[in-house]
């Protein structure tokens, strides 16, 4: 079920730890930040979701070491890929179906990580031009529903200088004061 704490940003530990600082995030801090992290009980649920927000696409993703033919050198090279802080130039929903993982937001108010723990049900609507990241916990496994609304879009784009000036975090920036 839906937990989120700010993350204590403790890079010399596994980002796969829970690096709880042990300070709650509400639903509402998060909301502020235009994101959404639910609980939702079925699929059926989540593709109504997605259809009244215009979605188009979907995946699912399996993230464990057998995905990667067990070779754990490229195992711990995609997951440093989804760590990477980064946006989209789309909203995007995640939802997860197995397993479990965390999904860091940045709020760009006071430069804070807030952690998402999500467990299976839970689900995230993650606006455009929000800087995240994604990480495996230490159970090493998700299987995740990713929610998208135009293929071109599905990019993630790393943060950067450019990124910072894009148009796309403009108006992220714009929406949230
Ligand atoms: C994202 O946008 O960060 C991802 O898609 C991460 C993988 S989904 C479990
Ligand atoms: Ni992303």
């Amino acid at each position: 079920m839906v937990k989120a704490y700010v993350h204590d940003n403790n890079n010399s530990v596994d980002a796969r730890e829970a690096h709880d600082t042990g300070v709650p995030v509400t639903l509402e801090r998060l909301e502020k930040l235009g994101v959404i992290y639910k609980y939702l009980e079925t699929q059926p649920d989540v593709e109504s979701l997605a259809k009244e927000r215009n979605y188009k696409n979907q995946d699912t993703v399996n993230i464990q070491l057998s995905t990667f033919g067990n070779d754990e050198n490229l195992f711990q090279k995609k997951l440093a890929i989804f760590y990477e802080e980064h946006l989209h130039d789309d909203e995007e929903i995640r939802y997860c179906l197995e397993g479990t993982g965390y999904f860091d937001i940045r709020d760009s108010h006071n430069n804070e990580w807030i952690r998402c723990k999500v467990d299976p049900g839970d689900l995230l609507i993650v606006p455009a031009g929000i800087y995240h990241r994604f990480a495996l916990d230490i159970t090493n496994y998700i299987k995740a529903l990713r929610l998208f609304k135009d293929e071109p879009k599905w990019e993630a784009i790393n943060k950067s200088s450019s990124a910072d000036e894009s148009s796309t975090r403009k108006a992220y920036l714009q929406s949230i004061v």
